[in-house]
């Protein structure tokens, strides 16, 4: 048997998590708000990690996801969620339920807005959304490195909606960082003493193999036009690592012929380009070389079917 050491409270998986020291605080932190605000690139500014992948497209992130912050005062888990938006389909309401999970499950609610627009019908559902649960509220209003000319009015729009509620409020620029010190000191003042949950050198619980099918995902994202984007999902079929080299196999499921043809495109370019941009990605992730191996597969409607989104690794958890 392994000697303990005194520190060491309890193990997950083979690694030890420490004992956290008296008066650390830590807890669960739900980033939510409308699509688009920036809520992964928040995530991934303050993990200092790219764990969730982001695009100008709405409607980027599919799944709740896991950042993990550890300093010496504190440990936060941030939970990255789907924007919340008007379904259109089984997938839609299954990342809208699957934000709304996030809600009531965490400590903190981190309400997200877009700094360069004023306060909409979108905010104000959201607002009456968290509102409902008895989780705290943090108002964070993003993009502040973009100052549209009606600035003034945009930023008193969101102080108003702060007031009805009595949230604190902060503003910073998740792409730049400013700002991020202060949400971090909210933060922990409206966190309880707690325990380390996650080692403190650990950044996500989210498996290799899902963010190497969300790194080909966000390539698509950000190569192809309209519906195509939507349209995909990436099942990650193999993963065999020799000395040398990682092998990948995935396969991205589309929902028509038409999306396919475009996919692969003219002499198989497009497959091409998202396959060297997403390889270098998985390099990036893997700290290692990486060969993959793309396939394109018409599963029509799969947007539509529970068995298929199911299959796909897209459901209702909690
Ligand atoms: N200028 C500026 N752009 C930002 C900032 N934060 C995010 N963005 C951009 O906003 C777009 C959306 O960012 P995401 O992080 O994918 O947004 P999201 O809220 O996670 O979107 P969904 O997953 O679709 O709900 C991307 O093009 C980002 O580069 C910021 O602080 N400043
Ligand atoms: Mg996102």
């Amino acid at each position: 048997m392994a000697s303990i050491d005194n520190d060491i409270l309890s193990f997950s998986g083979d690694v030890a998590i420490p004992q956290a020291p008296p008066e650390f605080k830590s807890g669960f932190i739900g980033i939510i708000g409308r699509p688009n605000v920036g809520k992964s690139t928040l995530m991934n500014q303050l993990v200092g990690q790219k764990i969730a992948i982001t695009s100008p497209v709405a409607q980027t992130t599919r799944n709740r996801l896991r950042g993990i912050v550890t300093t010496s005062e504190a440990q936060f888990i941030f939970v990255d969620t789907p924007g919340i938006h008007k379904p259109h389909h089984q997938l839609g309401e299954i990342l809208v339920e699957n934000a709304k999970i996030a809600i009531d499950s965490v400590d903190v609610v981190l309400f997200v807005v877009e700094g360069t627009v004023a306060c909409g019908a979108g905010d104000r559902f959201i607002a009456e959304l968290v509102t409902r649960s008895q989780t705290p509220v943090i108002l964070g209003v993003n993009k502040v490195d973009q100052q549209p000319t009606d600035y003034q009015s945009i930023d008193e729009s969101y102080q108003e909606l702060a007031n009805t509620y009595q949230w604190p409020i902060v503003k910073f620029s998740a792409k730049t960082g400013t700002g991020l010190p202060q949400l971090q000191t909210l933060l922990v003042e409206n966190l309880d003493y707690g325990p380390f949950y996650y080692p403190p050198d650990l950044v996500t619980d989210q498996p290799e193999r899902f963010i190497m099918g969300e790194l080909i995902r966000e390539q698509i994202l950000l190569l192809t036009r309209e519906e195509v984007p939507h349209s995909v999902a990436i099942a990650i079929d193999q993963v065999e690592e020799t000395p040398s080299i990682t092998r990948v196999l995935a396969t991205i499921h589309v929902e028509r012929d038409s999306q396919k043809g475009i996919l692969i495109g003219k002499g198989g370019s497009m497959l091409k380009a998202i396959g060297s941009a997403a390889r270098e990605q998985i390099q990036k992730l893997i700290s290692g070389k990486v060969y993959l191996e793309l396939f394109v597969k018409v599963q029509p409607k799969w947007r539509h079917s529970r068995f298929r989104l199911s299959e796909l690794g897209y459901r209702i958890e909690d």
